[in-house]
């Protein structure tokens, strides 16, 4: 048995990413306390990079930022982080791809940005999406990608409490924005006697849908980079729909897509936006399985396919950005 045979509790999943750097230390960072939720939970990160000083630049490597579980019944997008972890450790000293890009780059890991919805939808409510914020006595939660300090308030999320895509009484209002935003901005900046570094991609993922949703979301008009940045995403959802597949664990493909994040539906205060705009890396959301047939509740045999495609997915994201001059 694999610890990809099932969907695990948060606290199993931290402890997976606690061995894995236990394990490899040269590789994988111990795991740093990004902020607490409103249950009190610890968010937590881990930062994945090959054992030399630095990449191309000459300050710090560049930094790939991998984020999921923002929506609670999205379970896939944390266990695919955890398989990308996984992937990129054991691969550093067997595939030489993976090592060119361990060494290039730093990824930073945050296998959840809402704990405490991901336990309330293994506990109580299988569908809930949003954050346990209490708002008032009749209604719990804001949606944390509506709650990101891009946009905030413009059209594309919801000012009531009880709707699904519920934005929050302001920007970053949720403990949980305000520390991912943060931690992040604190690396792009320099923190703690640590230098800037240049944060090339940001990548939230989610499910379901089989898409590979570049910037911008919040309108329909194009990035500044929209002919790189569509070459990107084209490049990634080819290499995930092409992965060869061999063992019945590693399952059958699955086709993605690439396009703007609006062209799926306008919203304000998302991830992709505020990676683009407030930390200047390509931003992007990534659909995982399926395209609808189990939809959230994703069988547990298909966390290693998705696992594969989300590993594509980055994989070709990265190498893609590294090439551009
Ligand atoms: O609605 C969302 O937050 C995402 N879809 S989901 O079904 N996982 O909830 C899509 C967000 C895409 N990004 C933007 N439109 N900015
Ligand atoms: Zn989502």
């Amino acid at each position: 048995s694999s610890f990809f045979d099932t969907y695990h509790p948060y606290d199993l999943n931290v402890a997976f990413l606690r061995a894995l750097s236990l394990s490899r230390p040269d590789l994988v960072s111990a795991v740093e306390v990004v902020g607490q939720t409103v249950e009190k939970r610890e968010l937590v990160a881990v930062r994945v990079t090959g054992p030399t000083q630095e990449g191309g630049g000459g300050g710090g490597k560049d930094v790939v930022v991998l984020t999921a579980g923002i929506h609670a019944r999205e379970w896939i997008s944390s266990s695919s982080l955890l398989y990308i972890a996984a992937r990129l450790v054991d691969e550093y000293t067997t595939d030489p791809s993976t090592a060119r890009i361990l060494d290039a780059v730093e990824f930073v890991l945050i296998p959840s940005i809402n704990p405490d919805g991901y336990e309330y939808s293994r506990n109580s409510d299988r569908m809930w999406r949003k954050n346990r914020r209490r708002n008032d006595a009749f209604s719990h939660g804001v949606d944390l990608n509506r709650n990101f300090d891009d946009h905030w308030g413009d059209p594309g999320a919801s000012p009531n409490p009880f709707s699904e895509t519920y934005r929050g009484p302001s920007a970053a209002s949720e403990p949980e924005t305000k520390a991912v935003q943060d931690y992040l901005l604190g690396i792009a900046r320099g923190s703690k006697g640590r230098a800037p570094r240049k944060i090339i991609a940001g990548v939230d993922l989610h499910s379901y849908g089989q898409d590979i949703l570049r910037s911008w979301g919040w309108t329909h008009r194009d990035s500044t980079n929209e002919a790189v940045l569509a070459a990107l995403g084209d490049r990634a959802a080819k290499a995930a729909t092409d992965v060869p597949r061999i063992t019945e664990k590693e399952g059958k493909g699955a086709k993605y897509a690439s396009f703007k994040a609006s062209g799926l539906y306008v919203t304000s205060g998302s991830t992709d936006d505020w990676y683009t705009s407030h930390l200047n890396a390509t931003g992007w959301t990534v659909e995982l399985r399926d395209k609808g047939n189990k939809g959230f509740v994703l069988p547990p045999s298909l966390i290693v396919p998705t696992g594969i495609d989300a590993y594509a997915i980055c994989k070709a994201l990265v190498e893609g950005i590294l090439e551009i001059p």
